[in-house]
Formats: C-alpha cells, sequence, structure tokens
C-alpha cells in the first residue's frame, strides 16, 4: 500500500468507488471519466507503478488481473461483440495514475486503436 496512491486508498477503502468485481488479488471498479457505455478498471490490489513492472515481478497476479477483466467483459455483456482491453504505460502511453490498471472498454464500436 502507498499512500500517495489513487487506488491503493481505493483498495484501503479510503476513497469511495462502484466497485463491480473483487477477488483476493484483483478489484475492478467504474472510471470516473467513462470513454465507452462500459469502462472498468481492473487493477492488483498490491502495488505496482505500471503493468510492466507487474509483468516483471509477479507473472501470476498479471494473469489474474486478466481473468478478473475477462470475468468483467463476461458479467458486462462484451464477449459476444468485443471490447477492448488497455493498458497505458508511462508517460508515452499517456498513463495518468501509476498504479497498474486494465481499462475494460466496451458496449459499442470504438474503432481502430491508432485511427
Ligand atoms: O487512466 C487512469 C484512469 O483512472 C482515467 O481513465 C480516470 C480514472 N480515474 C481517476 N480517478 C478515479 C477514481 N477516483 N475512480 C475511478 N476512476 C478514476 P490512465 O491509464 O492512467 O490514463
Amino acid at each position: 500500500m502507498s499512500t500517495d496512491c489513487l487506488f491503493c486508498r481505493i483498495v484501503a477503502g479510503e476513497i469511495p468507488a462502484t466497485v463491480v468485481r473483487e477477488t483476493p488479488t484483483t478489484l475492478a471498479f467504474r472510471d470516473i471519466d467513462p470513454k465507452a457505455p462500459v469502462h472498468v478498471l481492473v487493477i492488483p490490489k498490491e502495488h505496482y507503478a505500471d503493468v510492466a513492472t507487474l509483468g516483471q515481478g509477479d507473472p501470476a497476479l498479471a494473469g489474474e488481473v486478466l481473468a478478473t477483466a475477462a470475468a468483467v467483459a463476461e458479467d458486462e455483456g462484451l464477449l459476444g461483440d468485443g471490447f477492448r482491453l488497455m493498458f497505458n504505460t508511462g508517460p508515452y502511453g499517456g498513463q495518468e495514475v501509476f498504479h497498474a490498471h486494465a481499462h475494460v472498454l466496451g458496449g459499442a464500436p470504438l474503432g481502430p486503436m491508432l485511427a
């Protein structure tokens, strides 16, 4: 837990969030500024700054984040039409919150990623 990390504070219950799924090691909650009809963030409860650090530091936990993201996509009815799973990483990747998180985006056609 990092006291100055926004998402660690959500895990600790210090900042409210609309939680849609929780496992012993991961948490999924709605993005505060949704970019699609469904926009859910999936995080490891343990603090890793980004997905690269997570993937190298604890590959099993990275897999649990993916499994939770897939379960969220199923719960939200996204498996039929598809969805986007995205990890912004570092400044060039547009990351703003430095606690690893997957964006689960769907519910409408999102278009080509790099258009
Ligand atoms: O995305 C960081 C995302 O985090 C961005 O889409 C807004 C979201 N955000 C910021 N604060 C909150 C709270 N308090 N609840 C829910 N969602 C939040 P990034 O990939 O770092 O650019």
